[in-house]
């Protein structure tokens, strides 16, 4: 199937289930702005409970991401081919039990949905926020600019039930130029910021990872929150990009935490093998990514 001819399915297939929605006279209008009380929930005391909930979820042996359907829902792109290029529109949608698109979503981190993309070859990573319309169809520009086949990840919360992140593949036409992984190393540098990484992952284990951020050898130590943490992390499985979203061990404001120069997170390892990890964090007003191969092996007894 084209790519045109799918999202026309999509269009007339919502218009008559805006219709008979009409008719019954029970739309609520969908909510596209992210809600404000959902926003303060998750900076104030709901975080420490989800956060507990994340840990929870990442100590399951299955990583998220690894399919586009789990527990009912589905995630379904527009197109599945595209040209590569700096700013490519990618829009898609996530639906229901009973293939309808979600509208509603709760706030996770700030966000109604976080979409992680990644070449393959795990080069091209990225995290952004695509935007919502009313039809329940999501839009973001990607950047794009080598082909190869590249895995979507869409992070989220559908009002009313359980955390999921849903996974599928995105051709990008173009020159493929697939890179090594990189070694296994403590240190990664981004933008002038090296940042440290001390702790191991254990198979099946939960293990304590702190990674501390400096610049001209100076720690960090005015870390400043980013999407209601001082840092996120993503920890992708090399041989499946089986997907692991980690957040840190307490939280901006809670009296605890230090605004660098480390971030602790407590990472579950499903497996032994090669993982590449993914640190957001944000200083000076920008966003950066520190990039990490990591092994996880049993420790030597
Ligand atoms: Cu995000």
């Amino acid at each position: 199937m084209n790519a045109t001819g799918k999202f026309a399915g999509f269009t007339v297939g919502l218009v008559v289930i805006f219709g008979a929605a009409l008719a019954l006279g029970s739309v609520a209008g969908p909510d596209v702005a992210e809600p404000a009380a959902h926003i303060a929930e998750d900076d104030g005391h709901g975080t420490a409970s989800h956060d507990t909930a994340s840990h929870d979820a990442v100590a399951d042996a299955t990583p998220g991401g690894l399919t586009p359907t789990a527990d009912g829902y589905t995630l379904e792109l527009a197109s599945d081919q595209v040209t590569a290029g700096p700013a490519v529109p990618l829009q898609f949608r996530i639906t229901d039990p009973t293939g309808v698109p979600v509208t509603d979503y709760t706030v996770e981190h700030e966000k109604l949905l976080h979409l992680i993309v990644v070449r393959r070859d795990l080069a091209g990573f990225q995290h952004v926020h695509p935007t919502l319309d009313a039809t329940g169809t999501w839009s973001v520009p990607l950047d794009v600019g080598r082909g190869g086949d590249y895995r979507v990840f869409a992070d989220f919360t559908p009002a009313g039930d359980e955390a999921l992140t849903l996974g599928t593949d995105l051709r990008v036409a173009g020159t493929y130029d697939p890179q090594e992984l990189p070694a296994a190393t403590p240190t990664a540098t981004v933008d002038g910021y090296t940042v440290a990484l001390d702790g191991m992952l254990r198979p099946g284990e939960t293990s304590n990872v702190t990674l501390s951020v400096s610049r001209d050898g100076q720690p960090v130590t005015d870390l400043q929150p980013y999407l209601g943490a001082y840092g996120h992390l993503v920890a992708l499985r090399t041989t499946d990009l089986g997907y692991l979203h980690v957040h840190p061990d307490g939280h901006p404001g809670d009296g605890v935490t230090a605004a660098g120069p480390g971030i602790d997170f407590a990472v579950t390892a499903p497996s032994a093998g090669d993982y590449r990890l993914f640190l957001d964090f944000q200083h000076a007003g920008a966003v950066h990514t520190a990039e990490f191969t990591v092994t996880a092996a049993p420790e030597e007894k």
